[in-house]
């Protein structure tokens, strides 16, 4: 039986951001003025939060700052635009288009996200329009990938499992399709109404005209592999495969990373499993999960209106009775998984259809041409022959996928000529590594990340190999700041920035991405990081039990207590 339940109102007054999104008219505001506006190559801070929703934020380079403050200059203003892709799929036709429009608008480099999408830096006002118009030409847009909205759906990357992989990637856009706000606004503002929608539609019948209190996110993984980071997300959904056939997904709801620095009332939490569904029902599903959200989500204090904070004020058990309820039938009981690691698995692989995908390194996810490494020019080549598609994974990394054996060895041959490959001789720690952008384009970074964790990893890696570990498997994480984008509170080791050259280091995130880490040194710099990791990672090479990990290592040895709920993250469990 559905059990009805009372759920208390929210209290307090709407924050600023929900009078802006209920006085837009639907997300329009006034951007197409003030887009059009010559006087700054910035924009009004009200029209950057609507700015969000598609797909943009207007940055500074903070590089610049000073340098710009001392000679009266206003900031150096330039946006970000994330595309908006879900399960993170781009046709060769589509990545030589993302090649160009860096080049032609951005900073000659793009960045492979957390969640499998692409982002451009540096982009000023006055291309906004023909960015965003040029990238509509090869079928992308970037509406809903920033913003209180669902984001881009994620989806295990490597597609070797190739009618299954196929199947999922497809409930990902389905649901990504039906959670999209439905308004014209994107359309009218870049576009020029280029393409008009059904005006009745823009009734937004499922997020209505505040949307949502916060951004939602929805990923979904194959096990053995949790490479979406299932956990982290507001809805994960772990599908459950019986004779190499889909059969439906276990539901886990209210995850995710962010959190404030010295507010224990903030936390990254993992999701939780409210049941079994069968696979005819995920789209539904979703969006009755969102929609608890979007009544009962906290639309006062922005900093508490993540759905994992509505879960835990309301209780799992009730907001899953309320979902049920919504949905008119309950959860079945979760049925038995197994994941072995969040990481992605490099090289070629064959897929059961016959197909080849090979899985590329790429450090932090930024493709550019390095001083002795032209990995741009190098993909670009390769997009020039390929017949198939390019796959961002959740680790930053992308996917060559469905290559046919004739076109193997031509690819090969650019991967050879590039040595696109020489990253097979990285430590696995290195292999195993996230960095969230940050430093200069990230307006709430407190650290360096991707700049920085490189240079660092080098001296870990000394440890390392120094200790017989270059081959083990330890994800390793780095964030600027709290809101944990590259998800380093699941990083068997992570970094997040307290201020300039300064972290505070996590440690015990299991290695399957089921379990956060916890404090283990607070506001450090480089020296003391190394002094503080060697000990250990000399003590887990000699005393390591057969196959442990290093997440599972410090917690049965005490370097730090497991968390088993993130309200435990910054005390005791
Ligand atoms: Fe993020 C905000 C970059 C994945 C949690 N994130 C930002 C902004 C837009 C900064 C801002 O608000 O001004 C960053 C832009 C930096 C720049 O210069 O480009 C930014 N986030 C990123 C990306 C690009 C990191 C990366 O290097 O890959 C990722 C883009 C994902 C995408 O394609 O959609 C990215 N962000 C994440 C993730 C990981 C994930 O989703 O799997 C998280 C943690 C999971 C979660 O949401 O809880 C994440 N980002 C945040 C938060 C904290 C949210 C919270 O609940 O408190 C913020 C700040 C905010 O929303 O106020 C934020
Ligand atoms: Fe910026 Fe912080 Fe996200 Fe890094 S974790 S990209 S510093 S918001």
């Amino acid at each position: 039986m559905v059990g009805k339940i009372v759920l208390p109102p929210q209290e307090g007054k709407p924050s600023d951001v929900e009078e802006i999104k209920a006085e837009s008219n639907y997300l329009r505001g006034s951007l197409a003025e003030t887009m059009q506006e010559e006087l700054s190559s910035g924009i009004p801070d009200w029209d950057n939060r609507l700015m969000k929703f598609h797909g943009s934020y207007l940055q500074d380079d903070r590089d610049q700052r000073l340098e710009r403050e001392r000679k009266r200059l206003e900031p150096a203003y330039q946006f970000m635009v994330r595309v908006r892709m879900p399960g993170g799929v781009a046709t060769p036709k589509q990545w030589l288009k993302l090649d160009e429009l860096s080049d032609k608008y951005g900073n000659q480099s793009f960045k492979i996200t957390t969640r499998q999408t692409i982002q451009f830096h540096g982009i000023l006002k006055w291309n906004m329009k023909k960015h965003m118009q040029e990238l509509n030409s090869v079928l992308f847009d970037t509406i809903a990938a920033c913003g209180d909205v669902n984001r881009n759906v994620m989806c295990n990357a490597n597609p070797y499992q190739s009618n299954l992989h196929q199947e999922i990637f497809e409930l990902s856009s389905k649901i990504s399709e039906h959670l999209l706000p439905r308004t014209n606004a994107y359309y009218e503002i870049w576009l020029d109404k280029e393409k008009v929608v059904d005006t009745q539609e823009e009734q937004e019948p499922i997020y209505g005209s505040l949307y949502l209190p916060r951004k939602f996110k929805i990923g979904m993984a194959i096990p053995p592999a949790n490479d979406t980071d299932v956990f982290s997300q507001d809805i994960g959904l772990i599908a459950v495969v019986e004779n190499n056939e889909l059969i439906g997904f276990n539901v886990a709801i209210g995850g995710g990373m962010g959190m404030t620095h010295g507010d224990t009332a903030t936390y990254p939490q993992l999701a939780r499993l409210i049941g079994y569904i069968s696979k005819d029902k995920v789209v539904d599903v979703c969006e009755k999960i969102m929609t608890v959200q979007r009544d009962y989500g906290n639309r006062s204090v922005r900093k508490n209106a993540r759905f994992k904070y509505t879960v835990d004020r309301l209780g799992l058990e009730n907001v899953k009775k309320e979902i049920e309820n919504r949905l008119g039938y309950e959860f079945e009981e979760a049925r038995p998984y197994e994941f072995k690691h969040t990481g992605d698995r490099y090289g070629w692989i064959k897929g059961e259809d016959g197909k080849y995908h090979f899985t590329l390194f790429i450090q932090n996810g930024r493709v550019k041409d390095f001083d002795n490494y032209p990995l741009k020019t190098a993909l670009r080549e390769i997009a020039l022959i390929h017949k198939g598609e390019f796959r961002f994974t959740g680790n930053q990394n992308v996917v060559i996928a469905n290559v046919g054996s004739r076109s193997k060895k031509a690819i090969d041959e650019i991967i050879q000529k590039y040595h696109l490959t020489d990253s097979d001789n990285y430590s696995a720690l290195r292999r195993n590594s996230i960095a969230c952008v940050a430093l200069p384009t990230c307006g709430l970074a407190m650290a360096e990340a991707e700049r920085y964790l490189p240079s660092l990893l080098e001296k870990i890696e000394a440890i390392i190999d120094d200790n017989g570990l270059h081959d083990q498997d330890i994800t390793i994480r780095m964030s600027g700041c709290p809101n944990g984008c590259s998800r380093a509170a699941m990083g068997e080791i992570g970094f997040i920035g307290k201020g300039p050259g300064k972290y505070n280091l996590y440690l015990g995130a299991s290695h399957t991405g089921s379990r956060l880490n916890k404090i283990y040194k607070e506001n450090i710099g480089e020296e003391e990081i190394l002094a503080s990791l060697r000990p250990i990672i000399e003590h887990y090479a000699k005393e390591r039990l057969d196959g442990e990990h290093f997440g599972d290592f410090v917690i049965r040895t005490e370097y730090v207590e497991a968390v088993t709920d993130g309200r435990y993250f910054h005390n005791r469990a």
